[in-house]
């Protein structure tokens, strides 16, 4: 990352969100439970969801992020997090490293990662709830928490998931369903992000829209460009799967079109993101995020 301003933003929002996450994650009894979902949750994830949320909020609201997005930002890094356990598990991707570290369920043993994951989307709503109640059930945040729950179910983040465990092993002849198996997998949560940020900002529907549209072409190219670096980077280096059952087995836009056009696709969504977001981004910090995470290397 050769910018520093955006270095110093995600250095801000980073913090911001770790606070928080650790207020929202206070161990109680059973302390198990709590260790097993801290683990993940502090494992050293970008906090890209979070951050995304923030975002949209200040560049909307000209305010500093504070109490009345941070709860809704954190509940969608919860959800992510449960993914990324459940993903893990030997029943789906069956990964022993995560982020360069044993994944939950190598470390606390598979019953308790599958509770892990439950409690997190448990815990998600319950703080989206609480924060519905504080902010004496403001329209807006309704509508925010319904789209956050409906982007990381069957038509969204499931569904996705659902399409990829059906098809795995199997090589994917539709190129319209592996789109829609991306859209859903991946980007719906990004968009989730974008457009709870906006909500709570007070957008009207046309801005929403905007920010549901950016966040679809941002989620689609990030998750190719992680397709492309899975295939031509260091796995072992950066951390990720052991590629065990995930490389050979998985349907993606590179095993699809092959490296090059994959790339194309990076450029082509990526140009349709920054071409929606230009005009809300007063600061640059939205351009230079999306640059960032398109062309990032690991
Ligand atoms: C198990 C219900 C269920 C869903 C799983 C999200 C997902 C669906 C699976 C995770 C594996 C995967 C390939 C997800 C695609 C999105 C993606 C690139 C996730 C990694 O996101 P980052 O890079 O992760 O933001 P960090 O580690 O930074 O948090």
């Amino acid at each position: 990352m050769n910018s520093s301003r955006l270095a110093e933003y995600l250095k801000y929002a980073q913090e911001k969100v770790d606070r928080h996450l650790d207020r929202l994650l206070e161990k109680r009894s059973p302390e198990i439970i709590y260790e097993a979902m801290r683990y993940s949750v502090f494992a050293g994830g970008k906090r890209l969801r979070p951050i995304l949320c923030l975002l949209s909020y200040e560049t909307l609201s000209d305010k500093e992020a504070d109490e009345s997005v941070l709860d809704i930002a954190c509940a969608i890094e919860l959800i992510h997090t449960y993914s990324l356990i459940h993903d893990d598990l030997p029943a789906m991707d069956n990964d022993v490293l995560r982020r360069g570290k044993p994944t939950n369920h190598v470390v606390f043993g598979e019953a308790i990662a599958i509770l892990a994951g439950d409690a997190l989307l448990n815990k998600a709503a319950e703080i989206c709830f609480e924060w519905i109640l504080k902010n004496n059930a403001n329209i807006n945040f309704i509508k925010a928490a319904r789209y956050l729950f409906k982007a990381s179910g069957t038509e969204g983040m499931i569904g996705g998931q659902v399409i990829d465990v059906v098809n795995s092993g199997k090589e994917i002849e539709d190129g319209s369903l592996l789109y829609e198996m991306h859209l859903k997998k991946t980007s719906m949560l990004i968009q989730a992000a974008c457009v709870c940020g906006a909500y709570v900002a007070g957008a009207n529907q046309q801005i929403i829209s905007q920010f549901e549209e950016y966040g679809k072409y941002l989620g689609l190219a990030f998750q190719i460009r992680d397709d492309i670096l899975d295939i031509i980077g260091d796995s072992e280096k950066i951390g990720k799967s052991t590629g065990k059952d995930a490389i050979e087995k998985k349907n993606t836009f590179v095993t699809y079109y092959g490296v090059e056009k994959a790339q194309e696709y990076v450029r082509s969504f990526s140009q349709k993101a920054l071409k929606i977001i230009e005009r809300y981004d007063k600061t640059g910090i939205f351009i230079e995020l999306t640059d960032y995470l398109i062309n990032r290397e690991k």
